[in-house]
């Protein structure tokens, strides 16, 4: 009889791991906080494995928040690397004086996880990260959502073989990558600040050089869905993506492009996406601009739209965000079996 109970968990435990995706993020966590919206989506979805996050702007606080925030919904494990040279910056709204700084506070406040206060430089190597988590996982198992800039990514495609696999940077992505989705661009084109604000000549690479499944979500498709105002007003008080919100956007709800990135590497299209192409590539301008080209013998690249209004997809996200900020306890064992 016991051993009957013990087996029916054991499956449904297999069964829910089984559905579960296995995802990493790569976020510029600093300077606006639809980042760490979307990581409290990653960290509290019934449907992901969280493999790791990387960081690709080098502030000390952005990679203890990152850990901070896993940490509060559970994840202490869940490994966090950082771009270096690593300095103590913080983030000032240099561009409209009117955006707070949450990264530093979220930090001390909620200090926790793999990097405690005072400890960011015990972050992974991005790269290293990359290469040791992928060796590690299924082949063709992978999600990859970028939600920043892409010097990491393009790392792990220049990387050569290490103590973690055999395989050079773009053979380890071929054989474990399934699907990477990139927010940065606009569709069919146009010029957005992923793609030049940190260096347009690495993300040409990562574009140009990446053979896999590649979907793009572009500036238009977050642009006017403002999130974050349940969380604000109805979240827990203990909520660290919570009050980063109100650090940052002092209770006005903010754009959504990283949150929604997430959103569709999780679930794919569901009833919010649709595809905006059924063929063609992204190509980077040098100057970050990019542009669609439409080729009829490439099929593996997509763009994103909204197939719903922004109240709608804004809706989802608020849903979305409350439901994690408040199962949080719910998450304390280390596997949940939803
Ligand atoms: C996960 O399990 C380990 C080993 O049993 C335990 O030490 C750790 O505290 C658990 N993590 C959480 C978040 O409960
Ligand atoms: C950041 O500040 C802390 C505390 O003053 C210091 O220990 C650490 O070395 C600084 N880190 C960097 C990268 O400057
Ligand atoms: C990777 O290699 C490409 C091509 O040689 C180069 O343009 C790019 O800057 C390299 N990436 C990094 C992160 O050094
Ligand atoms: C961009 O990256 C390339 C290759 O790593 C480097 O040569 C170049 O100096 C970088 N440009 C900027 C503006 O940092
Ligand atoms: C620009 C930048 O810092 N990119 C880094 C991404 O990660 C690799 C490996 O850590 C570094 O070599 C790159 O310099």
């Amino acid at each position: 009889m016991k051993a009957h109970v013990a087996l029916g968990f054991l499956t449904g435990t297999a069964l829910a791991l089984a559905a579960r995706k296995n995802l990493i993020v790569d976020t510029d966590l600093f300077s606006d906080v639809d980042d760490v919206g979307a990581l409290l989506i990653a960290a509290t979805s019934p449907h992901v494995t969280l493999l790791a996050v990387n960081v690709n702007y080098p502030s000390t606080f952005s990679a203890l928040a990152a850990s901070a925030i896993l940490a509060h919904y559970g994840h202490c494990g869940v490994p966090v690397g950082i771009r270096r040279p690593l300095a103590n910056v913080t983030f000032f709204d240099s561009w409209s004086y009117e955006l707070g700084e949450y990264a530093s506070k979220v930090a001390f406040h909620w200090s926790g996880g793999s990097l405690p206060w005072g400890h960011a430089e015990e972050a992974w190597d991005p790269v290293a990260l990359y290469r040791k988590v992928l060796a590690e996982a299924e082949d063709a198992t992978v999600t990859i959502a970028s939600i920043g800039f892409l010097e990491n990514l393009s790392g792990l495609l220049n990387s050569t073989s290490d103590s973690y696999s055999n395989l050079n940077g773009r053979e380890l992505v071929a054989r474990k990558v399934s699907e990477l989705v990139i927010m940065g661009g606009s569709y069919p084109f146009g010029r957005e600040f992923n793609f030049w604000g940190s260096n347009a000549s690495i993300t040409a690479h990562v574009v140009s050089t990446w053979e896999g499944r590649m979907v793009f979500v572009g500036d238009e498709v977050g642009k006017h869905v403002k999130s974050g105002g349940r969380l604000m007003s109805e979240g827990p008080n203990s909520d660290p993506v919570r009050m980063a919100y109100i650090y940052h956007s002092y209770c006005t709800p903010r754009p959504s492009w990283d949150p929604l990135t997430v959103s569709y590497a999780i679930s794919g299209l569901t009833d919010l996406f649709e595809f905006g192409n059924e063929y063609g590539y992204n190509h980077i301008e040098i100057d970050g601009a990019n542009r669609w080209i439409w080729d009829k013998g490439v099929r593996n690249q997509f763009f994103l739209r909204l197939a719903v209004d922004e109240e709608t997809a804004a809706a989802e996200l608020d849903r979305l965000f409350l439901r994690g900020a408040f199962t949080t306890p719910l998450l304390i064992p280390n596997i949940t079996v939803n």
